[in-house]
């Protein structure tokens, strides 16, 4: 019995103690790691410093592509203390939920501008009301945001999605004429973006809207492999179990399709100028284009990330009271093996 009594005070104050110990210790750990706001900032403005700088909060969707490494680098590039800027940089790692609280915190801590590039299309219009109830101006970059009021953005910069669907099927037609398949079966499969964002919605529905004057283009498959090289690989490792043979694979963005490809070579299947895949691409990365010019990929969509000219030049105009338009879109190329090498040597990204 009192063996069991001793056992029980252990258990008992054992467990107190370590609940005290977690009790003091964590709030510390989290404070010191910025968690216990519940949002991780990169930095944060001391008031001194932020007198004559403009403080722009830039909400990042993620890091999931060399075009995203881009992206960001334009953005810090262009919003500098020389230019006249205080800028807080947020990555939201692909998820909505982390942007939403990213662009609260912004809000709180009443920044002048809020820049941000939204992961997906939808479920912004009660955080892009509680920025304009503070008026603070959101500048929205890269992919769009599908709101009931326009008014709660005051501008859009980016990319033309469809556009560039479109781009890709009319150089496939294109393609294939050339080569005299253009009455043959043509078996597609498309790696999609992530699901909902304005560059996998536009690239689908533009380059189906090509595929449809097509009935012997058949899409066997889309599937969604986040912009990501892992996840194109895996998914592209899948198709290529289902479908015997592939003709077309229309990727979303050149990570996805560099892991596309590492797949088709484990496989021992072969693709681009001298194989037996078409390999479409998006973004014109300058991996990428080592690529088109090697012959692995056939042809590459650009899309334009160096947005933070845009960017800087919006905020300056807005600064000076002058009117801004409600959207800019970026110019854009396509590259293939004949014109790329004019290209390669002033790509920087
Ligand atoms: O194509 C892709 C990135 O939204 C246009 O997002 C952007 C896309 C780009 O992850 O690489």
């Amino acid at each position: 019995m009192k063996r069991a009594v001793e056992i029980l005070k252990k258990i008992i104050f054992g467990h107190v103690g370590i609940c005290i110990l977690l009790l003091c210790v964590l709030p510390l750990v989290f404070i010191s790691h910025g968690l216990y706001r519940g949002i991780e900032i990169e930095q944060s403005p001391a008031d001194s410093e932020m007198e004559d700088l403009i403080v722009v909060g830039f909400s990042q969707l993620g890091s999931e592509s060399g075009w995203r490494t881009a992206h960001t680098r334009s953005i810090q590039e262009a919003l500098t203390k020389d230019a006249g800027y205080f800028l807080i940089y947020n990555n939201a790692r692909q998820t909505q939920e982390n942007q939403i609280k990213t662009i609260r915190s912004f809000i709180s801590q009443r920044v002048d501008y809020i820049v941000f590039a939204p992961v997906i299309e939808s479920g912004w219009d009660t955080v892009l009301q509680e920025a304009k109830d503070a008026g603070i101006p959101v500048i929205v970059i890269d992919r769009m945001v599908d709101v009931k009021d326009e008014s709660l953005y005051t501008t859009w910069i980016g990319t033309d999605a469809r556009e560039e669907g479109k781009k890709a099927g009319i150089w496939l037609e294109q393609y294939l004429r050339k080569r005299n398949r253009q009455s043959e079966n043509i078996n597609i499969v498309v790696l999609q973006g992530t699901i909902g964002s304005t560059a996998q919605i536009g690239r689908t529905e533009g380059f189906e809207e090509i595929a449809e004057r097509h009935e012997n283009w058949y899409i066997l498959e889309s599937a969604s492999a986040d912009f990501t090289a892992t996840k194109g690989k895996e998914v592209m490792r899948e198709m290529l179990h289902r479908y015997p043979s592939i003709d077309v694979l229309v990727s979303q963005n050149d990570d996805m399709t560099m892991g596309a490809i590492e797949a088709m070579q484990e496989a021992g299947v072969s693709f681009g100028e001298r194989g037996k895949v078409t390999v479409l691409s998006f973004d014109a990365i300058r991996d990428a284009l080592e690529m088109v010019d090697e012959g692995l990929i056939n042809v590459d969509i650009e899309c334009n990330p160096v947005q933070g000219i845009y960017v800087d030049s919006i905020i300056k105009k807005l600064e000076n009271g002058e009117p801004v338009e409600k959207s800019y879109i970026v110019e854009e190329n396509i590259f293939t093996k004949e014109n790329v090498a004019e290209f390669l040597d002033s790509r920087t990204y």
